[in-house]
C-alpha cells in the first residue's frame, strides 16, 4: 500500500508529522489544490478570517483565528461547497514606521520580510488559502482602488474637509478617529493620553449612513448579539426634539437671536433652571468677551482643552462651569435662565448647547448641586411621595428635591402649566405633547441625533495610502484624475528621521490637474481602516487591473457566509466595512447591504489566567510547539481545548494528550489496514457500525455549531469503541469491513482538523488515488446512529446493584439519573449520604455512599 505516492519513504508505522507535514503542503501548493473559481454547478461559501497585520513572528492567535477558519473551509469543501478561502495583510500602519525609526529598516522591507516570514508560517500550519488571490494593502495594484474609492465617494458628496477639533496622539503625531480613542482617552495603539487640536481633516461621511447601519444590524442574525449591542450603542440614536431658546442681550431683554438645544426630554422644559453651553462653543468668546465674568469662563474653556472626550462625557470628570452673565428666554414659560459654560458640555453632539434639567439629568443635578442652583421637581414617580404633595400643581411652588440623585424614569409632571399631569419620562406622552405645543409655535421641531461621528480618515503619516487630491490656489480642492492614479507613495522618503509626505518636495509640488498652474499635492494618508474595509470584496477578484472588481465575480461569491476575528474589530472595522458596503451597493457595485452574513469571535488564548503577550512574558511561540509536536497537532489542540468563542487555557499537557490521541489514530488505521479481521457481521460489529453512526452525525452536528471540541471528543470516544473491539474479539470473529469502514470514516472526519495526517493515512495508508479533501463528507444513518442503546452496571460501594438500559448518547447526568431510580439504589442513597458519583460512559454507574 505504501510506496504509491512519491513520499513513500515517509509512508512509516510510526506517527512522524515533521516528514508528513512538508510533504503534503509541497504537493497541495504545487496543485494548487485550494484555488478556486466561480462554478455556477456548486453552491458556495466564503470562509473569511480578518486578514493580519504582518507583526512579525506569528502567535497563538494567529493560529487559533485561522485554524477555525480552516476547519470551516475544508469542512463545507467536503460537503459539496466551492469554498472561497482566501488570506491577505493590512500590510500599512504605524508600527513599520516605528521598526523603521529604530532600527534603520525602510518600512517597506520590514513589512514585506514580515509577511514572508508569516506567509511561510501559514503555510506550514498546512492553512487551505487560495493563495492565487492574496493581496498586500501596501502594493500599488492593491492602494490605487483605495485612492480610487476616495473618488468615487468624494463623487458622491461622501468625503469633506473641514477644520474641527480633533484627536490628536503627541506620541504617533498623528490624529486618530474617534474609534481610536479607547478607554479613558488613550491612543488605541500607543495608549498616550490623547489631546484636541483644532485642524484641517480629510473626513468621510459615514453619519449619512447612521439610520441604515442601524437598522440593518436587524438583518444579522448570524451575528452575536454582543457585537450588535456595541454597534448600535456606537451610532447612538436618541430620539427628541430640537428647543430654540431667545437670547437676551446684556441688560437682559430678549432678542431675536436662537440658541438651539437637542434634548430626549422636552417633558421636563419646565424643570430647566440654567443653559449650558459647550466651552467650545462659538457664542461663548462673544458673549462674555469684555464682562466681568470672562476671567472666570476662559479658565473652564483652558480646563476642558486639557481634558479627553471620554473624560469629559463619561460625566465622571470634576465638574466645572462658569456664569456668563447672560440669560435666554425658556420658551414654554417665558423664564430668564442663566447661561453658563460647562466642561461636560461637548460640542460635537447635538447643538453644543443644553437645557438643563437638574431634576431629571444626573450631570446637571451634580453641577446644581455644586453651584447652589435650584432644582425643582418636574417628573415624579408614581410612588414617590413627593407627588401627594405636588400631584396636579400647576404652578412652581417647590424648588428643590429631597433627592440624593436625579430621577430619570417614568412618572407624572407637575409644576409644568398646562402639561401638568401627563406621563413623563423618555417617549412619554409628555414629550410628545409639548413638542407638539413647541412644533406649533415654530419653538422647537422633534429631532434624531446619532452619537456617531463622520469618520475622520487622514493621517500625518508616511507609511499609507496617499489621498488623491491636490490644492491649488486657484482652484482650490482638485481631485486627481482617476487615469492618474496611483498616486505612487515614494520609497526615498527618509524615515529613519521620522519625515513624511510634507517633507518630501518632490512628492508634494504638483500642477494642478484643473488649470496646470503650480499646486501641492496632498501629504496626508489614510487611515488604514480604509484598506480593511473592503479588502474581502478584492480577494473576490484580486488580480484584475482594469476595475476594482469585477461585479459579476463579486456576485457570485459574496456576501461572506462565515466571518471570523476578534472581538476588538466589533465597532471599527465591521462598521466602516458595512458602511462601504453599502456605498458599494449605491454605486451600483455590489447588489446586497451586508458584507458579512454570519459572524464569529473568537476568544483568546491565555496562560495561567493572563493574555498571552510579549510585555507579559508568557507567549508559548506557535514554532517551538510546531517544531515539538507537528502543525496537525497544535491545530487539534487549540480547537479542541475551548469552543472558539470562548478564552482558551494553554495547556502543554492538553496539547500532549492530543498528540497521543493522533498517534492511535494513525496506529489503528495502520493495524486495520494490515490486518483487518475476516469474521462476519455479528452483535459486536454492529454495535461499533452504528457507534461510527452516531460519531457522524454527531460530528457534523458540532461543526455546523462550531463545537469543534465536543465534535472532536466524539471522535475519540470513535476510537475508543474500534480499539475496544480490536481487543477483545479475535481476529477471527472480528469484521474487517465495519473495520475498515471506521478506519476511514475516522480519517474522513479528522481531516480538516488535521489535514496533513489525514491525506498520508487515506494515500498512503489506505491507498487512495485522490486527495483526502477533495472527498465527500461521510454519509450516516440517522436511524442506525439513534438505535443504539448501553446497558450500564450500577455500583454502590463497589458492590453492582443493578442494571440501566440507555440510548449510547445520554449525557452522565441522564445515566446517573436512571440509575438512582432503581428502587435498591434508592433506598441505600435515602440511608446515607451521597459522596462521590462515578459515570464510565457506555460501562458503569458508581456511587459511594457513606452511611
Ligand atoms: C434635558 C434633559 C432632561 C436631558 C433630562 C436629559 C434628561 P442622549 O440620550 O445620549 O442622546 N445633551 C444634549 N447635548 C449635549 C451635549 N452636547 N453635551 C452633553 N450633553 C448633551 O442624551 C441627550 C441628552 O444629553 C439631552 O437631553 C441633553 O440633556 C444632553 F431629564 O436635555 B437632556
Ligand atoms: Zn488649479
Amino acid at each position: 500500500m505504501a510506496g504509491t505516492f512519491r513520499g513513500a519513504e515517509v509512508a512509516h508505522k510510526d506517527y512522524d508529522p515533521h516528514a508528513i507535514e512538508p510533504k503534503w503542503q509541497a504537493v497541495w501548493d504545487e496543485q494548487r489544490l485550494y484555488s478556486v473559481t466561480e462554478d455556477d454547478e456548486r453552491p458556495k461559501k466564503y470562509v473569511l478570517e480578518m486578514f493580519p497585520y504582518p507583526s512579525g513572528d506569528i502567535h497563538m492567535g494567529h493560529v487559533r483565528n485561522y485554524s477555525i477558519g480552516d476547519v470551516v473551509a475544508r469542512y463545507f469543501t467536503m460537503r459539496g461547497y466551492n469554498v472561497l478561502h482566501p488570506i491577505g495583510w493590512d500590510a500599512f500602519g504605524l508600527p513599520a514606521e516605528n521598526a523603521a525609526i529604530k532600527s534603520g529598516t525602510h518600512p517597506a522591507e520590514w513589512t514585506y520580510a514580515n509577511i514572508d516570514k508569516q506567509a511561510a508560517s501559514f503555510k506550514r500550519m498546512g492553512f487551505s488559502y487560495d493563495w492565487d488571490r492574496t493581496v498586500k494593502t501596501c502594493d500599488p495594484e492593491y492602494y490605487r482602488w483605495g485612492q480610487w474609492i476616495f473618488l468615487k465617494f468624494w463623487e458622491r458628496g461622501l468625503v469633506e474637509r473641514k477644520s474641527s477639533p480633533v484627536n490628536w496622539c503627541p506620541s504617533c503625531k498623528t490624529v486618530l478617529a474617534n474609534e481610536q480613542v479607547i478607554g479613558e482617552g488613550v491612543c488605541w495603539r500607543c495608549k498616550s493620553v490623547v489631546e484636541k487640536r483644532e485642524l484641517e481633516q480629510w473626513f468621510f461621511k459615514i453619519t449619512a449612513y447612521a439610520q441604515e447601519l442601524l437598522d440593518d444590524l436587524a438583518k444579522l442574525p448570524g451575528w452575536p448579539e454582543r457585537v450588535k449591542t456595541m454597534q448600535a450603542n456606537w451610532i447612538g440614536r436618541s430620539e427628541g426634539a430640537e428647543v430654540d431658546f431667545a437670547l437676551c442681550d446684556a441688560h437682559g431683554n430678549p432678542t431675536e437671536q436662537r440658541i438651539t438645544v437637542f434634548t430626549t426630554r422636552p417633558d421636563t422644559l419646565f424643570g430647566c433652571t440654567f443653559f449650558l453651553l459647550a466651552p467650545e462653543h462659538p457664542l461663548v468668546d462673544e458673549l462674555v468677551a469684555g464682562t466681568e465674568h470672562e476671567p472666570a469662563v476662559r479658565a473652564v474653556v483652558e480646563a476642558a482643552a486639557r481634558e479627553s472626550a471620554i473624560e469629559r462625557e463619561s460625566g465622571e470628570a470634576k465638574k466645572l462651569g462658569a456664569f456668563t452673565g447672560r440669560y435666554v428666554i425658556n420658551p414654554v414659560n417665558g423664564e430668564k435662565v442663566p447661561v453658563w459654560v460647562a466642561n461636560y458640555v461637548l460640542m460635537e453632539y447635538g447643538t453644543g448647547a443644553v437645557m438643563a434639567v437638574p431634576c431629571g439629568d444626573q450631570r446637571d443635578f451634580e453641577f446644581a448641586r455644586q453651584y447652589g442652583l435650584p432644582v425643582p421637581p418636574v417628573v415624579v414617580a408614581e410612588d414617590d411621595p413627593l407627588l401627594e404633595r405636588l400631584r396636579g400643581q400647576k404652578a412652581r411652588v417647590v424648588d428643590d428635591v429631597p433627592w440624593e440623585a436625579a430621577y430619570d424614569g417614568p412618572g407624572v409632571m407637575v409644576q409644568s402649566g398646562d402639561f401638568t399631569g401627563l406621563p413623563g419620562g423618555k417617549g412619554s406622552a409628555g414629550v410628545k405633547a409639548v413638542t407638539a405645543w413647541l412644533e406649533e409655535r415654530r419653538l422647537g421641531r422633534p429631532a434624531v441625533n446619532f452619537r456617531l461621528r463622520d469618520w475622520l480618515i487622514s493621517r500625518q503619516r508616511y507609511w499609507g495610502n496617499p489621498i488623491p487630491a491636490i490644492h491649488c490656489e486657484r482652484c482650490g480642492l482638485v481631485p486627481v484624475p482617476e487615469h492618474d492614479l496611483p498616486v505612487m507613495l515614494p520609497m526615498d522618503v527618509d524615515i529613519t528621521k521620522g519625515e513624511t509626505l510634507a517633507d518630501h518636495p518632490e512628492f508634494y509640488e504638483a500642477e494642478c490637474p484643473r488649470c496646470g498652474g503650480p499646486a501641492r499635492r496632498e501629504t496626508d494618508t489614510m487611515d488604514t481602516f480604509t484598506c480593511s474595509s473592503w479588502y474581502y470584496l478584492r480577494y473576490c477578484d484580486a488580480r484584475n487591473d482594469e476595475e476594482i472588481f469585477d461585479p459579476a465575480k463579486a456576485a457570485y461569491w459574496m456576501p461572506v457566509d462565515q466571518y471570523i476575528g476578534g472581538i476588538e474589530h466589533a465597532i471599527l472595522h465591521l462598521l466602516y466595512s458595512r458602511f462601504f458596503t453599502k456605498v458599494f451597493r449605491d454605486m451600483g457595485l455590489v447588489a446586497f447591504d451586508e458584507p458579512f452574513t454570519n459572524l464569529l469571535t473568537q476568544g483568546m488564548v491565555k496562560k495561567d489566567g493572563e493574555t498571552m503577550s510579549k510585555s507579559k512574558g508568557n507567549v508559548v511561540a506557535p514554532e517551538e510547539m510546531i517544531a515539538k509536536f507537528g502543525a496537525d497537532a497544535l491545530r487539534a489542540y487549540i480547537l479542541f481545548m475551548a469552543p472558539p468563542d470562548k478564552d482558551l487555557e494553554w495547556s502543554q499537557e492538553g496539547l500532549e494528550g492530543i498528540f497521543r490521541f493522533l498517534n492511535r489514530v494513525w496506529r489503528y488505521v495502520w493495524e486495520v489496514y494490515e490486518d483487518a479481521g475476516s469474521g462476519a457481521r455479528g452483535g459486536e460489529a454492529e454495535a461499533l457500525e452504528r457507534e461510527r453512526h452516531r460519531v457522524i452525525g454527531k460530528v457534523t452536528q458540532d461543526i455546523e455549531r462550531f463545537q469543534f471540541n465536543t465534535a472532536l471528543a466524539a471522535m475519540m470516544e470513535l476510537l475508543n469503541a474500534a480499539g475496544e473491539y480490536r481487543r477483545t474479539v479475535p481476529q477471527a470473529a472480528r469484521n474487517g469491513a465495519v473495520e475498515r469502514a471506521v478506519a476511514r470514516t475516522l480519517v474522513l472526519l479528522l481531516a480538516p482538523y488535521v489535514p496533513h495526517m489525514a491525506e498520508e493515512l487515506w494515500r498512503e495508508v489506505i491507498g487512495e488515488p485522490e486527495s483526502v479533501h477533495r472527498q465527500p463528507w461521510p454519509e450516516w444513518d440517522p436511524e442506525l446512529a439513534r438505535s443504539r442503546e448501553v446497558e450500564y452496571a450500577v455500583q454502590v460501594n463497589g458492590k453492582v446493584r443493578g442494571r440501566v438500559t440507555l440510548p449510547a448518547d445520554a449525557s452522565a447526568e441522564e445515566v446517573e439519573a436512571a440509575a438512582r431510580a432503581l428502587p435498591k439504589v434508592a433506598e441505600i442513597v435515602a440511608a446515607g449520604e451521597v459522596v462521590k458519583v462515578v459515570v464510565v460512559p457506555g460501562k458503569l454507574v458508581s456511587f459511594v455512599v457513606r452511611a
